[in-house]
């Protein structure tokens, strides 16, 4: 069995729109009112896809939630009356945010767990009211997708009085992706300025869940510094990929007590931490350097794929320049353009999920090749509205619209169990 990394990236939904509901991401809060362009932002995702795919990496998709979530509208007793408080609601419903797949949860691969195989617990999402209801969609997909029970348990989300937001806050290190690796849970502490979305005991129980070895573990706390600057998942300010840990000097409370348990865990890591003198948190955060793929291509370098917006921040690019020269690990940067979802606060790592696994294991309908790709690009094309104002949210033309696109979708993609 050939275990490597697949990475799951969300098809951007058709109902994608900037509504500003994530308080703490700042770039939904500034974007919050834009008008959204869906059809592009979906072909921008693809684009992604294809580009590592071509890379030679084994890559995967999964389909877009149903917007809008009418039972959520119904529980909340939307009506279609235009008052504000209530178009904000309406939004929530509408989002496309299960788009970014690192939040819809955390995976440990088989050689970490006790009993071998490959566990994924759905991310319950409770924090934000437009993500809450993701998880039970999100659950019925992955269940499709990994229902080899041979090789993957999927497990229901968390009990919502401890918020989990999945692989957005987890990290696996291992000297290579198929051996026995260490998992890191970073949760925030409430009390700051804006909402700590991964909460300490959500992280242990996904780790108890899982079956993972009390030498396999660590729980690592977020600095509060970087919540309150807008790193509302630690993917925002840290990614790590087999031995290499590419970190932001401030990502963690305690720096420096994080990186010694991760090196007496395993020996062989290399942390590459950016300190606050060459890039500030705030360009960090406003350039998302460290929400990339940190992925390992077929000859062995280590490629960061990084999003325009970094590659065109000066401090990060001079930064970037220095390491490249340096020949540290990290031997390539690969810029590319999401713009769309970034608007959001989600750069190319929040866009995928990482499962370590034999791809053969995995239902085929999840897996892409060129041939699939351009079918979900024409589909897109073909159906996917090509701009959304928020005020457009609720009417029945786009409501028609986003459901005959989705239900193209399924069809052409030959998943009828999603509908
Ligand atoms: O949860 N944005 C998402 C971005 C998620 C990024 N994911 C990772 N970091 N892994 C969020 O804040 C914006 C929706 C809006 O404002 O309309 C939003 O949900």
């Amino acid at each position: 069995m050939a275990l490597v990394e697949i990475n799951f990236d969300g098809l951007v939904g058709p109902s994608h729109n900037y509504a500003g509901l994530s308080l703490g991401n700042l770039a939904s809060a500034s974007h919050g009112g834009d008008p959204a362009y869906p059809r592009a932002a979906a072909l921008q995702g693809l684009d992604k896809m294809r580009h590592n795919l071509d890379l030679g990496l084994a890559q995967g998709w999964f389909a877009p939630l149903p917007r809008p979530n009418h039972a959520f509208l119904q529980a909340l007793a939307i009506t279609t009356a235009a008052d504000a408080a209530q178009g904000r609601l309406r939004a929530a419903a509408w989002s496309a945010s299960a788009m970014w797949t690192a939040n819809a949860a955390t995976v440990s691969p088989a050689p970490d767990t006790a009993d071998g195989l490959c566990h994924l617990t759905v991310a319950n999402l409770v924090t934000m009211p437009h993500r809450s209801h993701e998880a039970p969609d999100t659950l019925r997909q992955l269940r499709l997708a990994f229902a080899d029970s041979a090789h993957f348990v999927v497990h229901d989300a968390i009990p919502a009085c401890f918020g989990d937001e999945g692989a957005a806050n987890h990290m696996r290190m291992a000297a290579h992706h198929a051996a026995p690796g260490l998992e890191l849970f970073v949760y925030g502490r409430a009390g700051g300025r804006f909402p700590a979305r991964q909460h300490e005991q959500a992280s242990r129980a996904v780790a108890r869940r899982h079956g993972l070895g009390a030498g396999r573990v660590l729980f690592i706390e977020q600095s509060p510094e970087a919540i309150a600057a807008g790193a509302f998942h630690n993917d925002v300010v840290a990614v790590a990929n087999e031995r290499v840990l590419f970190t932001h000097e401030q990502a963690f409370a305690d720096a420096p007590g994080a990186y010694a348990a991760i090196r007496a865990a395993l020996p062989e890591a290399e942390i590459v931490v950016v300190p606050a003198s060459a890039v500030s948190l705030d360009d960090a955060i406003r350039s998302y350097l460290f929400n990339a793929q940190l992925l390992t291509l077929p000859d062995g370098t280590m490629a960061l794929v990084i999003p325009g917006e970094a590659w065109t921040n000066r401090a990060v690019r001079d930064w970037l320049d220095t390491m490249l020269a340096a020949q540290g690990p990290i031997g390539r940067v690969l810029p590319v353009d999401v713009r769309q979802s970034m608007a959001n606060g989600g750069g190319p790592a929040c866009l995928r999920l990482r499962v370590v696994a034999d791809p053969a294991t995995v239902d085929q309908r999840f897996m892409l090749d060129h041939a699939r790709i351009d079918l979900l690009a024409g589909i897109v094309a073909r159906h996917w509205p090509e701009q959304i104002d928020p005020a457009d949210l609720g009417s029945a033309t786009l409501t028609a619209n986003v459901l005959a696109a989705r239900a193209a979708l399924l069809a052409a993609a030959s998943l009828p169990e999603l509908s």
